[in-house]
């Protein structure tokens, strides 16, 4: 099997982004379970998003939500964050929030409506001039609850239109990431179900348009890794929301459900170019930590990553290669297993030291003073959650 050292080097390109909401308070439809010490605005939050980078070298960028992540002055925002050690990420933006959006917004029937939801994708581009960001994440919540209730067909083709307005605001160095979901909010269908959807939006606008896959949009069973497969051939994977799934869009920590999962998808992201600093390829986490804490939520989600990432690095390719020409079924198994099965810990913990972090960064928050003062120091004003 390759050997620890030989994928060091990959290992050391690992960067994945935080979203700056699972610092707030949400997670699901039911009781949101405030805590102590949560961020009251977009600061604290790339504050405590810069804690979990600083353990584990791993988060050196943080995903901004519009509006929620609104602020006077995004280029003070920018500067908090470099003085911190991390950068502005991909903005991500809310069309499924307003009134006006009760029957969808890109896809909506009434040009006005395509017109807010339009100016809104406009508004996420000024910003990301202003924050340095390449990505503009669009994911909807458009689609409809009974059949009949409005014309598929007609809200595809308001959908196109309005993704070509909006692709045509975009500067050369930024890209448009659409994101596919199976259901909800919608319950009968949604207008960017899946993949195939996605591609086809975003091929018909051009080469700075892909595809954002959220591990937790799919129906159980789905092979993910075959879609992750499918969109690094065709050119058009441009993003990972990572998250763990049992029954719907749980949002939860990455890797906890199923871990083999996570190193399938992992494995054809190394296996298709998808992997390292010039891949295209944005790591990211779409989660909420409703009853643990947030910030060791954030952590243990990004050890996850690296440490399937470091399992499926240690896939060796010539003997599953050789053992595939041979049609052996089970041998070309053995060799993926054999990876899958390798316990990365102890080497992970050993390398981590030698590059000056925290051979267990769990374990080094829990003994560092940070939760304990801001838990003391954010007193008064509004914790952030979904909608701030
Ligand atoms: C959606 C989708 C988006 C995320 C929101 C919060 O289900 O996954 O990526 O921005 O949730
Ligand atoms: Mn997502």
């Amino acid at each position: 099997m390759t050997s620890f050292s030989e994928i060091t080097d990959a290992l050391a390109q690992q960067a994945i982004e935080l979203p700056s909401w699972a610092f707030g308070n949400s997670g699901t439809r039911f009781r949101v379970f405030p805590q102590p010490g949560v961020p009251r605005d977009p600061f604290e939050k790339v504050a405590d998003a810069a804690q979990v980078h600083r353990l584990t070298g791993l988060a050196p960028a943080v995903a901004l939500h519009i509006p929620w992540d609104e602020v006077d002055d995004f280029a003070a925002l920018r500067r908090h964050a470099e003085d911190l050690g991390v950068a502005l990420g991909t903005i991500n933006s809310n069309t499924f929030q307003d009134e006006a959006y009760k029957l969808g917004s890109l896809a909506h029937r009434d040009p006005a409506v395509r017109r807010q939801a339009i100016d809104h994708h406009r508004r996420c581009l000024d910003i990301m001039r202003e924050t340095g960001s390449r990505d503009l994440k669009i994911w909807l919540a458009d689609g409809t609850n009974y059949p009949g209730q409005d014309d598929m067909r007609t809200r595809q083709d308001h959908l196109a239109d309005s993704l070509a307005e909006i692709y045509a605001a975009v500067d050369t160095d930024q890209r448009l990431v659409l994101e596919y979901k199976i259901f909800e909010p919608a319950f009968y269908h949604t207008d960017v179900p899946d993949w195939g959807t996605a591609y086809a939006q975003v091929s018909a606008l051009g080469d700075r348009a892909v595809v954002c896959l959220d591990t937790g949009h799919h129906a159980p069973g789905t092979n993910i890794e075959f879609i992750v497969m499918q969109l690094l051939r065709l050119g058009k994977l441009g993003s990972f929301d990572f998250n763990s799934r049992f029954y719907a869009d749980d949002d939860l920590i990455v890797g906890a459900a199923d871990p083999f999962q996570l190193f399938r998808i992992l494995a054809e992201v190394i296996r298709g170019g998808g992997y390292g600093v010039d891949s295209g390829v944005a790591f990211m986490l779409d989660q909420c930590h409703n009853i643990e804490r947030k910030i060791p939520g954030q952590i243990r989600s990004v050890l996850n990553v690296q440490e399937m990432t470091a399992r499926a690095l240690l896939i060796d390719h010539e003997a599953l290669d050789a053992a595939q020409r041979e049609g052996d079924v089970l041998a070309a198994h053995a060799v993926y297993m054999d990876a899958f099965s390798t316990d990365v810990r102890p080497d992970l913990a050993r390398w981590r030291e030698s590059r000056g972090l925290p051979a267990d960064p769990m374990r080094a928050y829990a003994e560092s003073d940070y939760q304990a003062r801001i838990d003391a120091e954010r007193v008064g004003g509004s914790q952030a959650g979904w909608g701030a």
